[in-house]
């Protein structure tokens, strides 16, 4: 099987209907709105310490696919998928507190952005290992299958991570098993600061998918609709038994690596270039095309998501900060479970141990 290409701008106007196309447009500009106060603002008057990642100019790709599932199907982002936290319906005011660090956030004020998930949309946490989530959503997608449940697993990641052991492990499960898995790659061209070309030895991230025996789809990753169009063929293809789809969506990382980068290492040509396939003002200009929005429509969604966006960031500004003992709850090893998981850390000859490594 060989890959296949839906390419730049080919999404028949037809295809996605009125209320669909406006839906991706605002959440792609209300992600944009929130990764702004985030990043250029609450990041730089050092409100938000820690890593701060942001996925601008690749909302496409998140929000594309999220808008295409089904409610009952579950999501595995990483860290530049905010888009898809606002699509699945996260609130701003949760979002602002999680890189806040609040305590009454998902993660209780343990993390700033990354490894953010929310059982109740669908939304599963992340660990850093890149790759590691490929085979977990091949479990997910499992589960699905052996339960008769039509539901899909769809999982994000960079084309860094397509390098990776685990992906070609969890690739290959789900292959095997035609399990209801979507791979989605958003391939921005860097990995931190390491070029496509020095991490693969093929052109596409899609020409990995024959080695499953799958199809390989290289979209548009700066075309909205057809990243939609991609993921509900994806989904479909799932859901009727036929197995796993990887979807390489190609874009452009418009920032660092986070925003603590200053991604020198980038030429500024190609920041250049890619500011003119900005997803968001293409987007909009369809949209005109169409007659679908104004001017008078635009200046009214600025205006309101502002509002939200500021509001959520202030209400957010204001909550507490985590008790100083939610430390050691809801982690691998809870306080009282010590004993039982590491019982040879409190006999004596350990304690002894211990102490004699401190005053030798
Ligand atoms: C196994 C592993 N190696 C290195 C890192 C450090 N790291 C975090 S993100 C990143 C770059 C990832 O690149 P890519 O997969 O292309 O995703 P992108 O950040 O470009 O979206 C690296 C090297 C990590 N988290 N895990």
């Amino acid at each position: 099987m060989s890959s296949t290409t839906v390419s730049a701008g080919k999404a028949d106007p037809g295809a996605v209907s009125r209320d669909v196309a406006l839906q991706l447009f605002r959440v792609m500009k209300l992600t944009r709105e929130t990764d702004d106060r985030l990043e250029r603002k609450l990041y730089r008057q050092g409100k938000i310490v820690g890593g701060c990642y942001v996925g601008r100019g690749q909302e496409a790709i998140p929000i594309g696919c999220v808008i295409a599932l089904e409610p009952d199907d579950v999501i595995f982002p990483t860290h530049r998928e905010l888009g898809a936290f606002i699509a699945r319906g996260m609130s701003l005011t949760t979002l602002f507190a999680q890189y806040l660090g609040r305590a009454d956030t998902p993660t209780r004020g343990k993390d700033g952005n990354a490894h953010i998930g929310d059982m109740s949309l669908g939304l599963i946490n992340y660990v850093s290992h890149l790759a590691d989530s490929v085979p977990i959503a091949a479990g997910a997608a499992w589960a699905f299958k052996a339960r008769g449940e039509k539901r899909v697993a769809l999982n994000f990641l960079g084309e860094g991570s397509t390098s990776r052991g685990d992906f070609y492990e969890g690739v290959n499960f789900a292959a095997i098993h035609k399990l209801p898995a979507i791979y989605v790659v958003n391939n921005n061209q860097w990995a931190y600061s390491t070029p496509t070309h020095l991490q693969m030895p093929v052109a596409n991230v899609a020409d990995r998918a024959p080695a499953f025996n799958i199809p390989g789809v290289i979209v548009d990753g700066n075309d909205v609709e057809a990243v939609y169009l991609a993921a509900l063929e994806a989904c479909a293809r799932a859901r009727r038994g036929d197995g796993p789809t990887l979807i390489e969506c190609k874009t452009f990382r418009m920032t660092g690596h986070s925003a603590h980068d200053d991604a020198g290492y980038v030429p500024k040509e190609q920041f250049e270039l890619w500011a003119r396939k900005d997803p968001i003002q293409r987007m909009e200009r369809r949209l005109r095309e169409r007659g679908w929005v104004d001017d008078a429509a635009i200046a009214a969604m600025d205006a309101e998501m502002k509002k939200s966006v500021e509001a959520a960031a202030e209400t957010a500004l204001a909550m507490a900060y985590p008790d100083g003992s939610e430390t050691l709850e809801r982690v691998f090893a809870e306080p009282h479970r010590v004993k039982d998981v590491f019982p040879w850390r409190h006999t004596d000859e350990y304690k002894a141990i211990e102490i004699k490594k401190e005053k030798p």
